[in-house]
């Protein structure tokens, strides 16, 4: 009944306030076209890593066709994914920033 679905909700709602928020894996695409210096720039520019470790990803990327880049709440995950494909297409890039659940 009604009382008892409402019941639930608030159980709900009780157990996501103490339940650490889903994750999601930001990744990084290959493709044949972006250069490998630009790749470097977006993983620094973005993804706050050093130029090492994002050479490191790049070439995994480019290896074994993607990578992760970092693991975010959805909210946060949503935004670099849209920040860096925005920024590969106004750089007249192909490059494919997607996420899925870690
Ligand atoms: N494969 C690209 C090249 O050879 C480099 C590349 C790396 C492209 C990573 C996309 O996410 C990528 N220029």
């Amino acid at each position: 009944n009604a009382i008892s679905i409402e019941k639930e909700k608030q159980r709900e709602a009780e157990r996501q306030k103490t339940q650490p928020p889903p994750m999601y894996k930001v990744l990084l695409n290959n493709d044949d076209y972006t250069p490998m210096d630009f790749v470097v720039e977006v993983l620094t520019h973005f993804f706050n890593l050093d130029a090492e470790r994002a050479n490191q990803i790049m070439l995994t990327v480019h290896y074994q066709g993607k990578a992760v880049c970092g693991i975010f709440t959805a909210e946060i995950a949503e935004t670099k994914v849209m920040q860096v494909n925005q920024y590969a297409r106004k750089h007249q890039h192909p490059l494919m920033c997607t996420m899925e659940q870690a």
